[in-house]
């Protein structure tokens, strides 16, 4: 298809609740935006609890999955998805290491976090995990890609 010959992907961001309550999700949008991006869907939620273990069923097993639960629950979270070229790896990217300070800046938790557990931002990690959670976050479904002349002409 045309999305397949493109490379095109599909990858869940999720802005999380700190950086929902730090005024960063037009910070975020604008990132991706302005790196070319197109946004396919887009929600505020405040998510449950079985909601988010299953969108961290591998991390289950870690110390820390209680906390990142309880940290997940405190507010509502802004979930994305965005479409085209290696959108999942330059996603990654875009967001910087788990770790925010082994972050780069110019990157999303290199620019605006210290802690590992308030790292603002969470992107998928597969362009199978993405596929995953746009079905978990968006089970009505999300817009099409939409082709458009200037991305014509690259092709
Ligand atoms: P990423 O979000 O970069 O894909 P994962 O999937 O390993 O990283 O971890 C998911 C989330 O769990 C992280 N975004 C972070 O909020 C939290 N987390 C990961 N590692 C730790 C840790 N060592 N201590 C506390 N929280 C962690």
């Amino acid at each position: 298809s045309f999305f397949t010959s493109l490379n095109m992907e599909r990858t869940y961001i999720m802005v999380k609740p700190d950086g929902v309550e730090r005024g960063l999700v037009g910070e975020i949008i604008k990132r991706f935006e302005n790196r070319g991006y197109q946004l396919l869907a887009l929600q505020l939620l405040t998510p449950t609890k079985e909601h988010l273990e299953q969108h961290y069923a591998d991390l289950k097993a870690k110390p820390f999955f209680p906390g990142l639960i309880q940290y997940m629950l405190s507010g509502p979270v802004v979930g994305m998805v965005w479409a085209g070229k290696d959108a999942v790896k330059t996603g990654r990217k875009m967001l910087g290491e788990t770790n925010p300070l082994a972050s780069a800046p110019g990157t999303i938790r290199g620019d605006y976090c210290i802690e590992v557990g308030r790292n603002i931002c969470h992107g998928s990690d597969s362009v199978e995990s993405a596929e995953k959670e746009i079905a978990l976050w968006f089970p009505q479904g999300v817009a099409d890609y939409q082709r458009n002349k200037s991305l014509t002409q690259l092709i």
